[in-house]
């Protein structure tokens, strides 16, 4: 054995790498279906939320110890009344939601875009139960954010979509009071800043600071694609003016190239952890070759300030793929279940509905998830019976077991990859066998049929990066492709599929018809 200095040499190496990757953590923090992360910290609890678009239960929200381990403690849209998203495109519905925490209450305030606007609601367990939705009529724009000037008053910054004005998507980023005990706006509205550039396009995602005395306002701009960007934002006084920062756009990979892993990146926001390091998170993709699978996806980087201009990963000035963890305790969370065998009497947190669904359509008994079949289809805009949980990885393999038997040529059950109702895969089980579909950019094809009778049946599709491929048989050893190696292009980031990310799950449905027959599901596995 090499020694040095009579110490064992590899044993030191080893140990050297050991305790490096021991000290470190890897981006996206919050893999798969993310965008546009808020946090908030409370003593040493981080919270954090992102967008849901037209998923539910919607605005999920995570809890970590150490800004890298996260775990869903719950969702704060959770009952039917509170929101109506039948109808709703796949991109509409929950954009952007800001968390905070204000002497004893969290607060989240968001925008249900094309259903009802902004509105905040409350809670003092993050977990839930939130309040019903405060709706605020009278607030344009979207990408909500709430301040507290340590006078007990409330400002709400939001953006306003100003575009009749010097140049295309040029936005206004405002600010009013906001009174929360009768949940209204009052007193003047003033436009805080147009964004940093001359043209700064879609200027979005505000949020106010006030660090050392002085007011520090965070924005988006250039539109949450391969421009996106953050910049900031100084006054003395919280209602300007506002200068901008001659470091911005103070985080950007808009500059790396378009053959750069991560892109996209934008839609930050800070946090100071107890022993007063800060941090930001913020939205990004992660290219596969040149496609975005999974979406946007939450990232954390360093931030350190200098005099006022916050310097994201000193010395990058970039998301970096990996880099030293935050000084805090490392706390994981168990893993997630890789086999949901519907044992227990209710739904895990891991799975949600695409728009709320209309009726009791699936119930758990006996160790088995039992869908009635409905009539919608996952391409009509309303609430059909699929029920999918977040793809959170580039590999990964799906596998279900269950039994369905039909007389009728209307209906199927099955497996679905669903992103929008212009892009999915779905492998279901007809009266005629097993029938593999592809909807891509709003074109629905069917790529294969193969002769299956058997009442019991394995379905499984196993994803690589861009490529999926697809199997069903009488047991999990004996399943037989259908339709070769596909591309993941279907469900990648597309004009059709634009703001929220994939899912993977269940689905069942007599067509159009009305059926009463049933699917019943041994298990769910997501490896
Ligand atoms: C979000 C806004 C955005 O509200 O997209 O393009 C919206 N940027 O910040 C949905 O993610």
């Amino acid at each position: 054995m090499l020694l040095f200095m009579g110490i064992p040499f590899v044993s030191g190496l080893s140990q050297a790498l050991c305790q490096s990757t021991q000290n470190v953590f890897h981006n996206p923090i919050l893999t798969g279906f993310n965008p546009d992360p808020s946090i908030c910290r409370v003593n040493d609890d981080y919270y954090m939320v992102t967008s849901s678009f037209t998923w539910y239960p919607g605005i999920p929200v995570y809890h970590s110890k150490d800004l890298v381990n996260w775990e869903i403690i719950g969702y704060a849209l959770d009952r039917p009344d509170m929101i109506n998203m039948n109808g709703l495109d796949d991109n509409d519905g929950i954009w952007a939601v800001t968390i905070r925490y204000y002497d004893g209450v969290f607060y989240l305030i968001t925008t249900a875009n094309k259903c009802g606007g902004n509105f905040y609601m409350t809670a003092r367990n993050p977990k839930g139960p939130w309040s019903n939705p405060v709706w605020l009529k009278d607030a344009p724009g979207i990408d909500a954010s709430l301040f507290w000037d340590g006078n007990g008053k409330c400002y709400y910054t939001g953006n306003t979509w100003d575009f009749k004005s010097q140049w295309p998507a040029q936005c206004a980023i405002w600010m009013q009071e906001l009174n929360l005990v009768e949940g209204k706006l009052i007193g003047k509205r003033r436009f805080l800043t147009y964004g940093h550039a001359g043209n700064a396009m879609y200027t979005e995602g505000p949020h106010i600071y006030k660090i050392n005395g002085k007011y520090l306002l965070l924005t988006t701009e250039g539109g949450t694609g391969y421009n996106h960007a953050v910049t900031v934002h100084h006054s003395d006084s919280l209602w300007g003016p506002y200068t901008a920062d001659k470091v911005n756009p103070v985080l950007t990979h808009r500059h790396l190239g378009s053959n750069y892993s991560i892109q996209n990146v934008g839609h930050a926001d800070l946090v100071k952890t107890r022993n007063g390091d800060w941090y930001a998170v913020t939205l990004g993709i992660r290219k596969v070759n040149g496609y975005a699978p999974l979406g946007r996806e939450t990232f954390l980087c360093k931030v350190e300030f200098e005099n006022d201009t916050p310097i994201f990963n000193p010395g990058y000035g970039i998301v970096l793929s990996e880099q030293k963890r935050p000084g805090l305790p490392w706390t994981p969370f168990k893993n997630e279940i890789m086999r949901d065998d519907f044992t227990s009497d209710k739904l895990g947190n891991v799975w949600s509905f695409v728009r709320i669904p209309q009726k009791q359509f699936y119930s758990l008994s006996k160790g088995n998830l039992v869908l009635t079949l409905q009539s919608e289809v996952v391409d009509s805009l309303v609430s059909s019976a699929m029920i999918i949980q977040k793809v959170k990885h580039h590999c990964y393999t799906a596998t279900t077991k269950f039994h369905f038997v039909t007389e009728k040529d209307n209906e199927q059950a099955g497996l679905i990859l669903y992103r929008t109702a212009n892009g999915y895969y779905s492998l279901m089980k007809d009266k005629n066998g097993i029938v593999l579909v592809c909807k891509n950019l709003g074109v629905k094809s069917e790529i294969k049929r193969m002769p299956y009778n058997a009442s019991d049946v394995y379905l499984r599709a196993i994803v690589k990066d861009m490529d999926i491929s697809f199997f069903f048989g009488q047991s999990a050893d004996s399943m037989i492709g259908i339709g070769g190696t596909l591309s993941l292009d279907a469900i990648s980031d597309n004009e059709f599929n634009k703001f929220n990310g994939p899912g993977i799950g269940v689905y069942a449905t007599s067509n159009g018809k009305q059926s009463h027959n049933r699917v019943v599901y041994d298990w769910f596995d997501l490896e």
